[in-house]
């Protein structure tokens, strides 16, 4: 990737010479880079980099006479330009997204305030104008012109330093991922006495410097969202200047009482430096193709934010390359991975990643019903198939598992751990459910892809594929079998992230035949949302009905499968940002996370509305959740979060206990966030949860069991494995032992993973099946069918 970024530099100078004809021929000292974006709903301009970073329409600087570089990248689809009238000079236009365009040229020889605009169509009209500046004797290079705050305020801005801190009088500084500088100047005096500081500053200043150049010398112990994490803070030494770090030090130093105005007005000089946007087209397809496999799950392909915060330009860009960097290489304890350190991104990648999500989303194509019939193969047809299982085993105490990066699921006997057969599916795997008699199993890629396996025959395979989607999570059938018709094994739908829409199938042979969109309307502003994604699908025991949750726009459809070519929907208004949840012990009601709202939504199944939205710690995760019976308040079903460190309980039983019904009565403390699944078993004693995000590596492969006789406190916690991260714990079908998965690397030998078997009773270890390739997900075929957990 370096070659190519020379190559890069060597194509923008040659284009910038390009540009230069018929204006100056000189060496330019100076350069601004726009990109298209927008504000309030206009079309503007947006600086890139440097002291304009994230500014509107900017003010753009130069000494008269001087020789100045402006770059326009095309952040969007539309035709752009960057004209100059007054000097009859414009760039060329853009109409690419990501395309990039220069355009050199001396400003007049004395002081002028000449207009910038976009001369196609409208868009000037529309917003898109600026001034250039040309001004004073003002003195190139670094910002000597600048001084105290108007200096600290740029370097703040340089090191994207609002991304992370609160910082008093700094526009948009209001992150929480580092601590709040508020009170510094009077804190940092006291820590530098504390027993506990590390470093070895003994005044406040110092410390502020310290913090500034070598973060890793302290690390302060609680951070507005938890521990505050050791390399999240990038070293600024070298990002700052001498003089930008002791005007950055001494604004802290001056806080609270010092307070001034910092806003993000352009320097009177200053050279404004590019951080560059201009990606090379093959670096821009490695970031939005990793991005629609690594990223678009929490925020969304088109951005917008879900699980993970937005990330669109407006936001991105005042965050700067640097934070977004920090953020995206060391991972947050909200949850976000940490890339770099996993071995995923390399710094480069990362910094490559970090530029692409200051560019506008490119949106993924669609995919029609004649491409998913494309797709569509029967290995096995049905008339073929075997009436009666094939197998002595106890099929029905099989465990499908994921194993994700192999693209495979292994069916795994649940009595002798034998592996009885791995069987090629989609890529990136992510779940497995099962018909209603559990002969099938339907499983599901992250790319859409579906396979059906057949667990009647000797040796389980696959007996149907078909492509519903380019990006997909969730997967289930119709089990309804009742006065209104036996739909057992009849249908399958699958819910898709992109584009969004739900797919229904034969549930025999998987022939796709009929699409819903799901692009509507959020249900509280009423806003159209081109992504309103499907999470989770579960069948209801009462009627002929999928529940299928719709993500972004927060409503719970009831699908109607009865007659699926003309189904019949009701919407119900939630939550935003639905994603997994499971019934309660009766099946009667739906519990699912409204994850980035902090709650949990109640549906009735049986009275088909919502019952009630329960507030939760942040972003619960529950899977499918965990029902057990509460000494104080009865039935609860669980929940553990992946922003917060604790297990949540929900009373669910408003006859039994009317009082406690639908109120979280109950939180129980982990070691730490960052949990994706919590387990139980109606036979079992204890309630396990995982801390498979936690970014800490010895928690996120550390799993917690709670006793349901004493659930105040959690009863034991360890390390399942001296590699990976222990994810997701499913039960045996007579509820004695629990799998527990050990998340390694596909591709390092010995440590691509296993799972560990623990004995529920005396959670002693009992076996572990080895070698297995990142296995994530496990279901067994019993406890999937009937809802246990
Ligand atoms: Fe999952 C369930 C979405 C990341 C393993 N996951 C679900 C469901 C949804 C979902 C909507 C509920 C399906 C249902 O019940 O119908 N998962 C997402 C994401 O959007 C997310 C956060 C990010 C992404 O990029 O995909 C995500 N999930 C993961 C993982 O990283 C996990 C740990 C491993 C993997 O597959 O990559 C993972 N998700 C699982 C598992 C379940 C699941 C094992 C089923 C739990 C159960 O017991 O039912």
């Amino acid at each position: 990737m370096k070659a190519l970024k020379v190559l890069l530099v060597i194509f923008l100078f040659a284009g910038i010479l390009a540009a230069c004809a018929g204006t100056s021929s000189e060496v330019s000292t100076r350069k601004y880079v726009l990109t298209t974006g927008f504000e309030g709903g206009n079309l503007v301009y947006l600086g890139v980099g440097g002291d304009i970073n994230g500014l509107v329409n900017p003010t753009l600087h130069a000494n008269p006479g001087e020789t100045i570089t402006v770059v326009l990248v095309n952040s969007g689809e539309g035709e752009h330009d960057v004209s100059f009238p007054e000097m009859k000079i414009k760039t060329k236009r853009v109409t690419e997204n990501g395309e990039s365009v220069s355009v050199t040229f001396t400003v007049p020889n004395e002081e002028a305030e000449l207009e910038y605009y976009d001369s196609v169509a409208n868009h000037a009209e529309i917003g898109m104008v600026g001034i250039l500046e040309v001004s004073g004797a003002v003195a190139s290079g670094e910002s000597i012109s600048l001084y105290g705050n108007e200096l600290a305020a740029q370097a703040f801005q340089k090191g994207g330093c609002a991304a992370c801190h609160v910082i008093p009088g700094l526009p948009g500084a209001v992150g929480n991922l580092g601590p709040d500088l508020t009170n510094i100047g009077d804190v940092a005096a006291e820590r530098v006495q504390s027993a506990d500081y590390t470093g070895s500053a003994t005044a406040a200043k110092e410390y502020i410097q310290e913090s500034l150049a070598t973060p890793s010398a302290f690390v302060v112990p609680e951070c507005p969202t938890g521990p505050c994490q050791d390399g999240l803070m990038p070293p600024l030494a070298a990002v700052f200047s001498d003089k930008e770090m002791e005007a950055v030090v001494d604004y802290l130093a001056g806080l609270p009482e010092g307070v001034a105005n910092l806003s993000l007005q352009p320097p009177s000089g200053g050279e404004a430096q590019n951080t560059g946007s201009t990606l090379s087209d093959v670096d821009f397809a490695w970031a939005k193709q990793t991005f629609f496999e690594r990223c678009a799950g929490c925020h969304g392909t088109l951005r917008k934010g879900a699980t993970g915060p937005a990330l669109t330009p407006d936001i991105t860009v005042p965050k700067g390359t640097l934070a977004l960097s920090s953020i995206i290489f060391n991972g947050t304890n909200k949850g976000m991975p940490d890339w770099g350190k996993q071995g995923f991104f390399t710094q480069e990648q990362t910094d490559i990643m970090s530029e692409f999500l200051q560019q506008e989303p490119p949106a993924p194509p669609e995919l029609s019903m004649e491409q998913m019939k494309e797709s569509w193969k029967v290995f096995v047809e049905p008339s073929v198939r075997p009436t009666s299982p094939q197998t002595s085993r106890d099929w029905e105490n099989y465990f499908v598992v994921t194993l994700r990066d192999a693209g495979q699921v292994a069916v795994i006997d649940g009595d002798t751990y034998e592996v009885v057969n791995t069987v090629n599916t989609g890529y990136a795997v992510h779940i497995t459910r099962m018909s209603a008699t559990g002969r099938y199993a339907y499983v599901i890629g992250r790319d859409g892809r579906l396979a059906m396996v057949d667990l009647w025959m000797e040796v389980p395979d696959k007996v149907a594929e078909v492509q519903t989607c380019y990006d997909a999570r969730s997967v289930e059938v119709s089990k309804y079998h009742g006065e209104k018709g036996d739909f057992s094994d009849k249908y399958a739908i699958v819910g898709c992230y992109w584009p969004p829409h739900f797919v229904i199938l034969d549930g025999q042979t998987l022939e796709p035949f009929k699409v819903v969109s799901t692009r509507s309307y959020t249900y509280d502003t009423e806003e159209y949302h081109p992504e309103p994604r499907v999470a989770a699908i579960l069948a209801s025991h009462f009627e002929p009905e999928w529940i299928v949750n719709v993500k972004e726009t927060g409503q719970v459809w009831l699908v109607n499968y009865t007659d699926p070519i003309n189904p019949t929907i009701k919407m119900i208004e939630a939550e935003r940002f639905l994603h997994d949840g499971g019934v309660d012990s009766t099946k009667r009601y739906f519990l699912v996370a409204a994850n980035q709202a902090n709650k949990v939504a109640v549906i009735d199944l049986k009275e088909g509305e919502l019952e009630a939205l329960v507030e939760t710690p942040a972003v619960p995760h529950p899977g499918r959740g965990a029902n057990w019976i509460d000494p104080e308040f009865g039935p609860v079903w669980s929940t553990t979060h992946l922003g917060d460190v604790f297990m949540t309980s929900i009373a669910t039983d408003p006859e039994g206990h009317p009082d406690n019904a639908w109120k979280a009565v109950r939180t129980t403390e982990l070691p730490g966030s960052g949990s994706l699944f919590i387990k139980t078993h109606p036979n079992s004693e204890w309630i396990w949860a995982d801390m498979v995000l936690n970014s800490d590596p010895a928690l996120s492969r550390t799993v917690c069991v709670i006793a349901k006789a004493d659930p105040s406190k959690v009863h034991k916690c360890w390390e399942i494995s001296d590699y990976g991260r222990a994810v997701h714990m499913e039960y045996n079908r007579q509820g004695t032992e629990v799998w527990i998965s050990v998340w390694g690397t596909a591709d390092v030998p010995g440590e691509t993973g296993e799972i560990v078997i623990y004995d529920d009773k005396t959670l002693e270890e009992k076996a572990r099946i080895p070698d297995l390739i990142t296995p994530t997900g496990k279901f067994n075929v019993f406890n999937t069918v009937n809802d246990v957990y």
